[in-house]
């Protein structure tokens, strides 16, 4: 358990973080929706205060809202994503951050997190405020590099940099070590059938969906230490790979043909010169050591199944990652072949919204995490979840095999 002290550093660490985030966008990168699956850079800001405000200010303490038009304008339920343009003045949504967080910090100076309180016992509503806002910047992340990649596609091309990718990359990126250069994943691990504990009980570190922790069987099966680099994926792409239905689902070929997708999203070949990766905006020479990124789930599962493999299942994955010491976990988040959906006993908490509306067969499962992502939602059991066809997240993956 974590103390109110403790929570209050990690908070402020995180809030730091996203408004140094904030701070390289101009006022028309802030409202700008530049894909249709994202809301604006801006609005994201709003939400986690109005996210924050809701839990403590209203349901903890029974105070009324601060503002029922932020409550309106920067709640999913309520503001379909492209009225979130209309943003209010970043000036006016800091100030607001900034009055809820001075509320928030006095509400943990006298809170007490040894109690029966569903939302304060072990504090857990800290701890699941403090991941919102981490996962949020993370999703925030994800869409400075769409405007990266758009301002790079309309400018001079090869020439064209984007001022303030230089300052994200200090942030977050491949200068700062946080990626690391990965091996062979020839290399595969084997783990024999069991019955395996999945998921945990810890209310004061876990989200709703990775608990209860529960038993599963699993076969025997091969995973691999690594993730699948840029020199493998590339290697698929040189055979022919997207042209080929017969690796692809055939919803995965159907997207593939729509969407007329030849490679990862922020791959670049210019005429004569070698492939490049678009990182916020600015083109770096493609590395073949490093885990591929920027693919769906969709040419994850074709490269599998051309590899002669599958994807792992999610059980499989945490069960691997616990006992097996997988290579460059942490580097991308991981799509499995698994469905988003609850565990046996599950229970909604702190509310119906955050993962019940997901659990449709329509999401598939993603462990592990990228190189932006947050600490506290770095763990084995964490799982993410996407639309199959989403590749704008920070997505790669590792394959798996039966085994006899
Ligand atoms: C788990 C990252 C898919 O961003 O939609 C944020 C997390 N839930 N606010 C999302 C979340 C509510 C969620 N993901
Ligand atoms: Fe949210």
């Amino acid at each position: 358990m974590r103390t109110a002290s403790e929570y209050i550093c990690a908070l402020e660490e995180a809030r730091t973080n996203t408004l140094d985030l904030i701070a390289v966008a101009d006022d028309e990168d802030l409202r700008r929706q530049v894909h249709v699956d994202f809301s604006p850079l801006g609005w994201h800001l709003g939400h986690i205060g109005v996210v924050e405000s809701f839990w403590l200010r209203q349901q903890c303490q029974g105070q009324p809202s601060l503002s029922p038009f932020y409550d309106f304008f920067f709640m999913p339920t309520e503001n379909p994503k492209p009225e979130r343009v209309q943003l209010p003045q970043r000036a006016e949504i800091l100030t607001y951050l900034h009055t809820v967080r001075g509320q928030t910090l006095q509400f943990l100076a006298q809170a007490t997190f040894d109690t029966e309180h569903p939302l304060l016992c072990e504090g857990n509503i800290f701890s699941m405020l403090l991941q919102h806002e981490e996962q949020h910047l993370e999703t925030m992340l994800v869409i400075l590099q769409l405007l990266g990649a758009t301002h790079y596609q309309s400018a001079h091309r090869a020439e064209a940099e984007v001022a303030w990718g230089t300052r994200i990359r200090q942030l977050y990126s491949l200068s700062s070590q946080r990626i690391t250069e990965v091996e062979s994943s020839e290399e595969t691990a084997h783990l024999s059938a069991g019955t395996v504990l999945i998921g945990s009980d810890h209310i004061g570190k876990t989200l709703d969906n990775e608990r209860p922790r529960h038993e599963v069987r699993v076969p025997a099966f091969g995973i691999d230490r690594w993730p699948v680099t840029n020199g493998e994926f590339f290697h698929f792409i040189e055979t022919g790979g997207y042209e080929d239905p017969s690796w692809w689902s055939a919803e995965g070929w159907q997207w593939r043909q729509q969407q007329e997708v030849y490679h990862p999203l922020y791959w670049r070949k210019l005429e004569g010169r070698h492939w490049t990766e678009l990182d916020f905006g600015q083109a770096r020479p493609l590395t073949g050591e490093q885990a591929v990124r920027g693919v769906s789930w969709y040419e994850a599962d074709a490269y599998a199944r051309w590899a002669g493999k599958r994807l792992p299942t999610e059980e499989e994955w945490e069960y691997a990652a616990t006992n097996e010491g997988l290579n460059g976990i942490g580097q991308v988040w991981e799509w499995t072949a698994t469905w988003f959906h609850p565990y046996p006993g599950f229970r909604a908490h702190p509310y119906d919204g955050y993962s019940v509306p997901y659990f449709d067969q329509q999401h598939r499962v993603l462990r592990g995490g990228s190189w932006v992502t947050q600490p506290h939602v770095r763990r084995p059991t964490f799982r993410n979840w996407y639309h199959p066809e989403v590749r704008a997240i920070f997505s790669g993956f590792r394959c798996a095999l039966d085994v006899e």
